[in-house]
């Protein structure tokens, strides 16, 4: 893939977007300072220098029911690049942020842009805190998050990183063209919620409890109710997890 770099961009998923429609396929634009980095629903990331910032540019043939698989995958890959390069226990908060010991190490956003039901153009925006120092985050967020360089006291090189992560990536990248879910297993072994009891808020207002049985075949979250329904879940947000 080829990787597009900047120094400091609003955010990765605009300048993105603008290489889109300059017309570019597909490629990794990587920044070192985000201005304006966001998360999901307008929440602000915050994106000091230390930081591996980027947004994938990707055109998958899909409908866009398929695009939390990507998100999954996404989690997956930077799980598993985390480990190789840091050997931390990485795990992924469904559906879209990698924790260690609790705290968020990394947040995906996804955005598509589609066309007669099939999707045109996806970007997907990682954030991963490589070497963020804490006091440079706001003491809010600083206080559920942390840093590779926090945990191991140590820098690590934000180019391994990105390395790893593109070569996951692509792996799965491959599967998930093909329509292969042989990844969920994968992903089960490292899911900070499944076997948990957890409440899941959505965009609505509404947040339902249940216990985290499993994942689905598209990325959703399954709930076993009290009631002994089961209710799945393609959005929303864990907000409580207790074993
Ligand atoms: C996310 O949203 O976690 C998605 C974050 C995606 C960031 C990447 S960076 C490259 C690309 N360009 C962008 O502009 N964005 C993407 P969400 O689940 O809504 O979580 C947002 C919440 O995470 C905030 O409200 C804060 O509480 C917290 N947060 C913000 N900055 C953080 C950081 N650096 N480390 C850990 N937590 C953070």
């Amino acid at each position: 893939m080829k990787v597009f770099r900047f120094r400091t961009v609003s955010s990765t998923q605009d300048a993105a977007r603008k290489l889109v429609e300059k017309g570019v396929k597909e490629g990794v634009v990587v920044a070192e300072i985000q201005t304006s980095g966001r998360g999901r629903i307008s929440r602000k990331w915050h994106s000091p220098r230390g930081g591996l910032w980027l947004s994938l540019i990707l055109r998958p043939k899909v409908v866009p029911t398929y695009c939390l698989r990507l998100v999954l995958i996404s989690g997956l890959a930077v799980v598993k690049a985390i480990r190789k390069v840091s050997g931390l226990n990485a795990l992924i908060k469904w559906p879209n942020d990698v924790l260690t010991d609790g705290r968020k190490i990394c947040g995906i956003l996804i955005e598509s842009e589609t066309v007669n039901d099939l999707v045109k153009y996806v970007i997907v925006g990682i954030g991963i805190n490589v070497n963020v120092k804490l006091e440079d985050l706001p003491p809010e967020v600083r206080a559920e998050a942390t840093s590779l360089s926090e945990k191991l006291g140590r820098e690590v090189s934000v180019e391994e990183v990105l390395k790893n992560l593109l070569k996951e990536f692509e792996t799965f990248y491959k599967l998930f063209l093909k329509g292969d879910t042989g990844w969920i297993d994968e992903y089960r072994k490292v899911s900070y919620v499944l076997g948990k009891n957890v409440c899941v808020s959505s965009e609505d207002g509404s947040t339902i409890c249940g216990s985290a049985v499993d994942i689905d075949e598209y990325g959703r979250l399954m709930l076993k109710l009290e009631d002994g329904t089961i209710k799945r879940f393609g959005y929303g947000e864990v907000t409580k997890v207790r074993i």
